[in-house]
């Protein structure tokens, strides 16, 4: 694989680092004794702070001096938070936060805004006001990350959330109507064609009732391939479809690329099809859903897929258009093959052409073939699991395993043909090589070195690492557990972000620098150039409007601001500039309904207003440009302050003005 050439800044932190270690080596340790007469030299500091040559080292490669920015981006699930969390690398700053599934006031969405986004993951009317984030998934051209769109999904409630790169803020939820929960999503297929949702607990599809006794028969898995419309920046769900799967436990899935383009595979636990019940004294879940010692990696032909969708071969449930298990098999779209124990990352290889899967309970990773995997399918196979679906014989698909260590879970890769799988038992990151042509046939498929890491190591994300052209430099163990790496703040603990440097061959890893993350819990990230994201400063135009990426007919241009009525309804019309708003009385009388439009009418980067009325819940971020409108009863007579919330210049506080609710 040909090794990307470095951009500019990682060649800057390579020659500071270059230049500290020269110091460190040629000044050494006589040297630094020698400078303890000068309190300030840094040589100084470093021996009373106890600081090792490997510290240097690792602050070399990570301090980043105030104005210089980082050369990778890391985007990254904020689990239960609900949100998304936008981190610069190798600083390891967090940049900002991204509100989806969760109300979030600092950007003012959801108390007056953004609620037509929140809505769209309204489940049958009932509103729905967090979610569990999971994996995060960059939009993707021919196989490498575009820098235009973000995907994510809620774990909890079988959503998917989409975010413009542009400004960062969350622009779609879908809600799935087959499935309550998802785990394999979102993911993408390499021309973000297609945003891949498979669900995990299995349940009757459309989310009817069947009693637990049934499960064999009513309950069944599924996925789902969210049709994404570039131009309009949103998901299509009319031109979207889903595949009924048996009821075991689809886990994670991930997209094929280059040779295995538009095919996509999956994780499943829980073969065993194990309903639990340990109170009535059947075996707990994580005994029975891991009796067999293998389960099934889930093969499934998209394109042949699509065409079976687009023929029209299809049932509808719930609103969606699914391809039933039947015909599914009849049209050869999904084939098994047996995957270690409590299998949890399948990973496909930069160029498409492995794919790796890890089980909990065995200390191999597993690699597939996907050209053995065409074979085996052109020659046939005979064997089928109890509904039906063709098992390829595990012997003729697989083409190595390499022993990794304890609790194998996610797999990530590097430029240079190493792999890298997280040990969940281990504590530890595992680097081995991918002995294949094209990769590091010199090293065969071999363990290389590990790095341990405190603690718990789910995920793993290597810089571009799930591209056709993963960058290598960094990577990032998402830990579960910090349990002693920082300061105590009571019993509930940060999760770890650890930064390794992947960047040199060999064994030669070394964690740099801890990030405690004390939002929700992170699951997945996934790292892109800087360079690849061109984020808007402020809003194109003022009078935009975000929700639709255009000019917003109804924006207020200075001038033009007034509070109008008919009947009992009230129109606002207002602008925001430093350091007032425009008009500050809105005398109204209680009953009226109230329609209000503020422009922030700056085109100064980073003069962003707030604007918050207390007891009605507002509370709006309006960033240059932008126009919001939002709507509300005037229920209860009183005085109402509203100011703005951002602290936006000297005379922020007198940003103010009074709302006056007259008793009927
Ligand atoms: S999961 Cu959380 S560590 Cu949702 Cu990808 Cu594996
Ligand atoms: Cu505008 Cu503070």
């Amino acid at each position: 694989m040909a090794g990307r050439i470095p951009s500019s800044r990682v060649v800057a932190v390579g020659a500071i680092l270059f230049a500290v270690v020269v110091l460190a080596v040629t000044i050494g340790p006589s040297a630094l004794s020698s400078a303890q007469g000068d309190s300030s030299s840094w040589q100084v500091i470093a021996e009373e702070r106890g600081l090792t040559e490997a510290d240097l080292r690792a602050a070399a490669m990570t301090y980043t001096p105030s104005g210089v920015m980082d050369p990778y981006v890391m985007v990254a699930s904020g689990g239960h938070s609900g949100q998304v969390f936008i981190i610069g690398m190798p600083s390891m700053r967090l940049l900002r936060s991204v509100a989806v599934f969760t109300p979030e006031p600092w950007q003012g969405y959801g108390y007056g805004a953004g609620e037509e986004v929140l809505a769209g993951g309204d489940m049958n009317g009932r509103q729905v006001r967090w979610g569990d984030t999971h994996h995060p998934a960059l939009s993707e051209t021919n196989g490498d990350y575009d820098g235009q769109w973000a995907f994510i999904n809620d774990k909890a409630n079988a959503r998917v959330a989409v975010i413009d790169l542009r400004d960062f803020e969350t622009k779609q939820i879908v809600n799935n109507p087959l499935f309550l929960n998802d785990h394999g999503g979102t993911f993408v297929t390499p021309n973000t064609e297609y945003i891949i949702e498979g669900g995990q607990y299995g349940q009757p599809l459309g989310s009817e009732y069947a009693p637990l006794a049934e499960y064999e028969t009513a309950y069944r898995g599924m996925i789902t391939f969210w049709k994404f419309d570039r131009e309009a920046g949103r998901i299509d769900p009319s031109q979207s479809f889903a595949m009924e799967l048996p009821p075991y436990w689809q886990d994670l899935c991930d997209s094929g690329k280059l040779v295995s383009d538009g095919w996509v595979f999956c994780n499943s636990i829980n073969t065993e099809l194990a309903t639990g019940g340990i109170e009535k004294g059947n075996p707990p879940f994580e005994a029975g859903a891991s009796r067999n010692t293998t389960d099934f990696l889930h093969i499934i032909n998209l394109k042949a897929a699509e065409a079976v969708y687009k023929a029209g071969n299809t049932v509808e449930i719930a609103g969606m258009q699914v391809i039933t298990l039947d015909t599914v098999i009849e049209n050869d779209l999904l084939f098994f093959t047996p995957e270690p124990r409590s299998p949890h990352g399948v990973d496909i290889a930069p160029g498409g052409d492995y794919i790796v899967v890890s089980g909990k309970l065995d200390p191999h990773v597993t690699v597939y073939s996907f050209q053995k995997i065409l074979d085996t399918i052109a020659a046939g196979t005979t064997e089928t699991d109890q509904y039906g679906v063709p098992i390829l014989p595990y012997e003729s698909v697989l083409e190595a395993q390499v022993e990794v260590g304890l609790g194998p879970l996610h797999t990530q890769f590097g430029p240079d043909g190493y792999a890298y799988t997280s040990l969940f038992l281990d504590s530890a990151v595992a680097r081995w090589s991918i002995g294949a042509e094209g990769y590091r046939p010199q090293d065969g498929w071999s363990l290389i070195s590990k790095v341990p890491i405190q603690y718990n190591v789910g995920h793993i994300a290597a810089a571009e690492g799930d591209t056709v052209s993963p960058d290598g430099q960094f990577l990032v163990a998402l830990n579960k557990w910090s349990v002693d790496r920082f300061l105590n703040t009571g019993p509930l603990l940060p999760q770890n972000f650890q930064l390794i440097d992947i960047g040199q061959e060999g064994d030669t890893l070394q964690v740099l620098y801890d990030m405690p993350f004390g939002v929700g819990e992170p699951h997945y990230a996934q790292i892109i150039k800087a360079d690849k994201l061109a984020a808007w400063e402020v809003y194109p135009e003022v009078g935009w409007n975000p929700l639709t990426q255009s000019p917003d007919p109804n924006s207020v241009a200075q001038g033009t601001e007034g509070v109008t009525r008919e009947g009992n309804e009230v129109t606002v019309r207002m602008t925001a500039v430093r350091s007032h708003f425009t008009p500050e009385h809105v005398e109204i009388k209680a009953g009226d309904k109230v329609k209000w439009t503020i422009t922030n009418v700056e085109r100064a980067r980073d003069a962003t207003h707030g604007f918050s009325i207390p007891y009605y819940g507002i509370n709006l971020s309006i960033e240059p440009g932008e126009t919001v409108t939002f709507e509300f009863e005037a229920t209860e007579p009183g005085v109402f302050s509203w100011y703005c919330t951002e602290f936006c210049s000297a005379l922020h506080l007198e940003m103010m003005g009074y709302l006056t609710i007259e008793p009927e």
